[in-house]
């Protein structure tokens, strides 16, 4: 494994934004067009509900399971974790990941239950920082007029007003916001090109970091 000497890793994007906000849809978008363009990239999404830890989140996401509300976000912490190897081998070995939600959904998420947003972001140090996240701003009223929410858990108004106010306090001046009512062609081009943009930053050696 030469990438490393050739200075070129995959980058890590991620998209966020409430339930509805188009982010399965743009993700699944982004990876085809850069595949497309020949980029070794894969489509990655937390809650990864394949593994051991990912079927207890499911269950407790159907409402056919009741967990303590730290207990739930430290699954969803250790689902992140226990992909962690394998996030860096891929992003060092050359191949970029597109990740629908991460540590962002985490707190968000687990704060909008009233738990102590500290208390919510460590155990999340540690696991790979990513180079570009981009957020999908739609409105929680908008989003749950859009083709209505799902029987899960969160998928109610009221939460997700609350989700909304928690990621306003979590955005910093690195995420890149857009505005996820325009039309679904000009939210992926612009997502587009923030990519490209990433990937290039990153195949120029920008460093992998936690
Ligand atoms: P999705 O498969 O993207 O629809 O996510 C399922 C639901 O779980 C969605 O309402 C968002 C929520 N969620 C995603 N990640 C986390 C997390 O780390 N912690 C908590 N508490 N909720 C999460
Ligand atoms: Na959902
Ligand atoms: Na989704």
């Amino acid at each position: 494994d030469n990438s490393q000497l050739l200075g070129s890793r995959g980058s890590l994007i991620v998209l966020e934004g409430l339930d509805r906000s188009g982010k399965t849809s743009q993700s699944a978008k982004l990876v085809s067009y850069l595949k497309s363009e020949g980029i070794s990239v894969e489509s990655w999404r937390f809650p990864d509900r394949s593994t051991s830890v990912g079927q207890m989140i499911s269950a407790y996401l159907a409402n056919e399971t009741q967990l303590d509300d730290r207990t739930i976000h430290l699954l969803f912490s250790a689902n992140r974790w226990e992909k962690r190897s394998l996030m860096e081998s891929k992003l060092r070995n050359g191949t970029s990941l597109v990740i629908d939600r991460y540590s962002y959904s985490g707190v968000a998420f687990s704060a909008a239950k009233g738990l102590d947003t500290e208390w919510c972001k460590a155990p999340e140090v540690g696991l790979i920082a990513p180079d570009l996240v981009i957020f999908l701003d739609v409105s929680p009223e908008r989003a749950a007029e859009r083709g209505g929410y799902g029987t899960e858990r969160y998928e109610h108004l009221e939460f997700q007003r609350k989700v909304a106010q928690h990621y306003a306090n979590l955005q910093d001046a690195s995420w890149k916001v857009i505005d996820g009512c325009l039309p679904v062609e000009d939210v992926e081009n612009q997502i587009r090109e923030l990519a490209l943009n990433c990937l290039a930053k990153c195949r120029a050696g920008k460093p992998l970091t936690n």
